[in-house]
């Protein structure tokens, strides 16, 4: 998903970017794009004008600081006002004070209901709570059954009887309190398409369970449909956020930016598999930056964390705030990202890479001979690679077994990137002031990303851009 959007916005930024300043046509005509791009990409029209309206308004207002260059400061813009479209801060969940938190799963047949349930109960035990799955579908005989299988996979109890939902959902109350259990998720039946036989049973369920919270679950691949159909659920039910389901497959994206918006319910999690790993807290902040092509840094530290090594990644953020980052330090950086496994699916998320290289299928082969170029520069050259002429090029290409072309290209992307890791407001995300002109015009609207310091902090990892050559 995405893949178009992320696409558009390459080529509208990459064209800002080749920008000295920017005039009020300049502007009108990159809103312009960025429209098309939004409306081809299924969002809803309402949300489109108001959010291009919102990205007019700060680019041709006062706000414009100086210490950005113009396309940074579009950019900044674009990513604050994605984000709030996008539904701004991600949901938390508050605990209730006399447990269980009742966790009620409405939606339509198919949009991924079951398999929600088992991921949310994963989550939650990763949460360190001890939850309990209810299987209240009794439509189909194999949707129990089907519950109890993925609960078992990820460890949680099932309970179910072959009443009728709403007893169902009133034992499964008392089985949590029995059992001691602090959260209870609910897995309700779905209809093909919505009618009122549907919205009277979850009703009568919910009425019963005094959800903490309602999730809509819905498959993003319906696009518009997804939106509408929440429109209705939201009214039948007073939804708390959405469960975005089939994130993975090749749908536009228009439903996800468009369900804050027009359903005024959040996203609350995003699924991107049938596995329940594959299933995550949606961070608008994270999404935007990463349609944008700014890379979703933080995700990639998560995934990260187990497989970094704490000291290298640390001293790698302390290189990048002081805006030095050597061919040294991306020589680490590139085996610390080989050991996070196959590495298409990390590529996918780091700042700053085209296209190509995002959608290469990249083999370690890939990786080794730019790590035979790396290896075949005098430290000395490493740590300036502006010495490289001509002739010590050619000594590298030969000496690592590549071509100058490749070497060339190694070199052009190393300062590409190292421009952008001093100009990219992910300084600031790294955890420092120091690190990046980037992002330190802006006055107010980011008090959030140092929110995020703090836990960076802790994590302490960062990656950097792997570029790499054909
Ligand atoms: N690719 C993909 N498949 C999913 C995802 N979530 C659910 N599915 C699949 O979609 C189908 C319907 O899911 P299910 O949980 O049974 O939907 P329910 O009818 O709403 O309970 C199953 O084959 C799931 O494995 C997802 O995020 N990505
Ligand atoms: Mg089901």
């Amino acid at each position: 998903m995405f893949e178009t959007l992320t696409d558009r916005f390459d080529g509208i930024l990459t064209r800002l970017r080749s920008r000295g300043r920017l005039g009020d046509a300049e502007v009108a005509e990159v809103l312009r794009e960025i429209r098309v791009a939004l409306l081809e990409a299924d969002v809803n029209l309402e949300v489109v004008r108001d959010l291009i309206e919102r990205i007019r308004l700060r680019c041709t207002g006062a706000e414009l600081s100086k210490s950005l260059t113009p396309a940074q400061q579009v950019i900044k813009v674009v990513n604050e006002e994605l984000t709030a479209t996008l539904g701004g801060e991600p949901l938390k969940i508050t605990y209730a004070s006399r447990p269980p938190t009742v966790v009620l799963l409405a939606g339509l047949q198919g949009s991924g209901k079951t398999t929600a349930a088992a991921s949310l109960a994963r989550w939650f035990r990763q949460q360190g709570r001890n939850p309990l799955l209810v299987g209240a579908d009794l439509q189909r005989p194999a949707a129990v059954e089907q519950l109890r299988v993925l609960g078992q996979s990820v460890g949680v109890g099932v309970f179910s009887e072959p009443t009728d939902p709403v007893a169902v959902a009133r034992a499964g109350l008392a089985e949590a309190d029995r059992l001691g259990r602090d959260v209870l998720i609910v897995d309700t039946a779905g209809r093909l398409a919505i009618d009122e036989e549907l919205m009277d049973e979850v009703r009568r369920i919910s009425g019963v369970l005094k959800p903490h919270y309602t999730f809509f679950v819905v498959d993003a691949m319906t696009g518009q449909d997804a939106v509408r159909t929440a429109v209705a659920f939201n009214e039948a039910l007073a939804l708390d956020g959405v469960i975005l389901t089939k994130v993975d497959g090749d749908a536009r994206g228009g439903a996800a930016l468009s369900v804050k918006q027009v359903v005024g319910k959040p996203i609350a999690f995003v699924s991107t598999g049938e596995r329940p790993a594959e299933f995550e807290t949606f961070h608008p902040d994270r999404l935007a930056s990463r349609i944008l092509g700014m890379g979703d840094v933080l995700s990639l530290i998560e995934k990260a964390e187990r497989e970094y090594d704490q000291d290298v990644a640390e001293k790698a953020v302390a290189r990048l705030q002081q805006g030095r980052f050597t061919f040294d330090d991306f020589l680490e950086q590139l085996q610390q990202l080989k050991k996070m496994g196959p590495l298409t699916g990390v590529l996918g998320m780091l700042p700053g890479l085209p296209k190509e290289v995002k959608n290469a299928q990249i083999d370690d082969k890939d990786v080794s001979r730019v790590e035979a170029i790396i290896h075949s520069m005098t430290p000395s050259e490493r740590d300036d690679p502006t010495v490289l002429d001509g002739s010590r090029r050619l000594r590298i290409a030969n000496g690592s077994g590549t071509t100058t072309t490749e070497v060339n290209n190694l070199l052009r992307q190393f300062k590409e990137m190292q421009k952008m890791m001093r100009s990219m407001p992910m300084g600031r995300l790294l955890g420092g002031g120091s690190g990046g002109s980037g992002g330190s015009g802006g006055s107010g609207g980011r008090s959030k990303k140092s929110g995020n310091r703090k836990k960076q902090k802790g994590g302490g990892r960062v990656t950097p851009s792997s570029r790499h050559t054909r």
